[in-house]
């Protein structure tokens, strides 16, 4: 079976690690979003590619969900001892290698699909991994402080910032211009199943619908067919993790798992899962046309999350 996952970081990894587990002969691509990218110290941060890598791989730091397992920040400190920030992005040391290798590779002219290819040569996630786009795409955040309208980087909004202002917009800068990576569209063409994993519907899964074609290959292979299943990142009317309703918020959606099936809408996604404590929502849910249940959506821990995967996967042969 072929399984297109449109993936952010943190709630898109795990989530491909039950997925794994409940579908281990599956061919799992993965299309990842490189929205959140950020050019720090002259290199080049891929936040969400890290993150499925290193969760997919066994490098990652599992209490936080982001960065490396045993890191330390002596690289760090030493930027910071010159005075060169920014202090609040946390870039530790093994996770600097992976930066290197990206920023050599990339000034060599290798495109970003390839260098992602390369790195996981190393960490043999177990599915195909592609970025979004080779082009660059940079979600940036506009705010209101003190008075002033400003734009400022995702990574600015969301690390430093911690969402603590209103959005008053979300825009991925460069996406318009940008083409889906090589693979992507057909992947989405041939695939037998596309998921939604529980990510931010805005900042992750909707910058990967933001870079023209993908958007049109999803709504195309489920016309002619194939199960569109997603799951949801908001329960109890809240993100499990996370300021997703601020963003959320932005776009002009409620923060429920409703808000959010509707958001995606019945032409692209046929089916949806929404936790138990949010079963009130089935029925409005179903009345826009996606078909809707109501399963346990916590990923306490692998066996948990690849019990979602399995509904998420008989959600999708009950839409074929
Ligand atoms: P990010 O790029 O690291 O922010 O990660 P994603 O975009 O892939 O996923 C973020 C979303 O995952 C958040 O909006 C969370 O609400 C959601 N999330 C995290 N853990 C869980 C969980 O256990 N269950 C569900 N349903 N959603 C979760
Ligand atoms: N998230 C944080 O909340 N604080 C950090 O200092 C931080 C550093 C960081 C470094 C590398 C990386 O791959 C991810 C990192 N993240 C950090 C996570 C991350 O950038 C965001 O949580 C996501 O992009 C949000 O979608
Ligand atoms: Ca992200």
């Amino acid at each position: 079976m072929r399984i297109v996952v449109l993936a952010g970081g943190i709630g898109g990894a795990r989530f491909l690690r039950g997925l794994k587990q409940a579908a281990p002969d599956a061919e799992i691509t993965v299309v990842g979003n490189t929205g959140d990218d950020i050019h720090l110290f002259g290199l080049k941060v891929c936040p969400d590619l890290d993150t499925v890598m290193y969760t997919l791989g066994g490098g990652i730091n599992e209490e936080q969900g982001w960065g490396r397992l045993d890191e330390s920040f002596t690289v760090k400190e030493e930027l910071a001892a010159y005075g060169v920030g920014p202090e609040w992005f946390g870039l530790g040391d093994r996770d600097f290698a992976t930066h290197i290798v990206r920023t050599q590779m990339l000034g060599a002219g290798f495109p970003l699909s390839a260098v992602t290819e390369a790195l996981c040569a190393r960490w043999q996630p177990g599915v195909r991994l592609l970025p979004m786009s080779d082009d660059r795409v940079e979600t940036h955040v506009a705010i209101e402080v003190d008075g002033e309208q400003k734009a400022v980087h995702f990574q600015e909004y969301w690390v430093k910032l911690r969402a603590s202002v209103d959005a008053k917009a979300v825009v991925p800068v460069g996406a318009e211009a940008a083409k889906p990576a090589p693979g992507v569209l057909d992947a989405i063409a041939e695939a037998d199943v596309v998921l939604f994993p529980p990510s931010n519907p805005v900042v992750s899964v909707g910058t990967i619908l933001a870079v023209p074609g993908i958007r049109d290959a999803i709504v195309a292979a489920a016309a002619s067919g194939t199960p569109v299943v997603g799951l949801s990142p908001i329960v109890g009317d809240a993100p499990v993790r996370g300021m997703a309703d601020k963003v959320l918020a932005a776009v002009g959606v409620e923060s429920t798992a409703k808000a959010v099936a509707l958001h995606y809408g019945s032409e692209l996604v046929g089916g949806w899962l929404v936790d138990t404590v949010d079963a009130g929502a089935v029925a409005d849910v179903e009345a826009a046309g996606i078909r809707c249940r109501a399963v346990p959506l916590m990923m306490t821990d692998v066996e948990a999350t690849a019990a979602m995967a399995r509904e998420a996967l008989a959600l999708a042969e009950e839409l074929r």
